[in-house]
């Protein structure tokens, strides 16, 4: 299998980190779509990363597409439970934290825009999503140690990825003293390898 990502892609870091945790061998491709020669969009017509090549040169995106398959695969460190109750559970933590990260992302492209093309009022309401899903967050989170019952799975897995999106591109954010207890989850899901090995390279 062949996964196409770029190194600072939060949805490309989630399927990296589910690779890790399950033990499966894979190739990393590096391509971003913000390089202007990217061949991305030859293997996913919406152009966006990640996607994952299977042995048969099948291509499969979503993020989210990609790990249900990869945690199907294997049943090595499960991540999403078999109880249909408990896996939707885990997988509206993955909603949820994946469209934090898609306003946050839609934030700052809107920044990098000219900036007479740029609305405050757009990004005012994506920044707004930010915020309110970090309160739910932290919130559903309250004094547990993972975000769904009593182990890791792809919920803190999700909610990682989309804070270290928040610390690589809002250094000035401060969520970890808004909310502490997502610092104290952040603290113990860097302490994993699969966390430690896929940390966003200094932008
Ligand atoms: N829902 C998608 C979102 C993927 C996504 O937005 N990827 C970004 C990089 S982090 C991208 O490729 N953006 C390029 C674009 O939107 O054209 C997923 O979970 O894979």
């Amino acid at each position: 299998m062949k996964l196409i990502s770029s190194l600072t892609s939060p949805f490309g870091r989630k399927v990296r980190i589910v690779l890790a945790e399950k033990h499966i061998d894979y190739q990393l491709v590096e391509d971003s779509p913000h390089d202007p020669d990217n061949q991305i969009a030859a293997q996913n017509p919406l152009g966006k990363v990640p996607v994952l090549l299977l042995d048969d040169g099948k291509p499969l995106y979503d993020s989210s597409v990609i790990v249900d398959y990869l945690d199907q695969i294997s049943p090595v460190g499960k991540l999403i439970p078999a109880d249909h109750r408990q896996g939707i559970s885990v997988k509206r933590w993955e909603a949820l934290a994946d469209g934090i990260t898609d306003a946050a992302i839609l934030v700052v492209m809107e920044s990098r825009r000219p900036p007479a093309q740029q609305s405050a009022e757009w990004s005012a309401k994506q920044r707004a999503k930010v915020d309110r899903g970090l309160e739910r967050v932290a919130a559903d989170l309250a004094e547990r140690k993972w975000c769904t019952g009593d182990s890791f799975t792809l919920a803190d897995i999700a909610v990682g990825c989309m804070l270290g999106y928040l610390d690589m591109r809002f250094p000035d954010l401060q969520w970890t003293t808004l909310h502490p207890n997502l610092a104290e989850l952040r603290a113990r899901l860097d302490a994993r390898p699969s966390f430690a090995d896929t940390r966003p390279p200094a932008v």
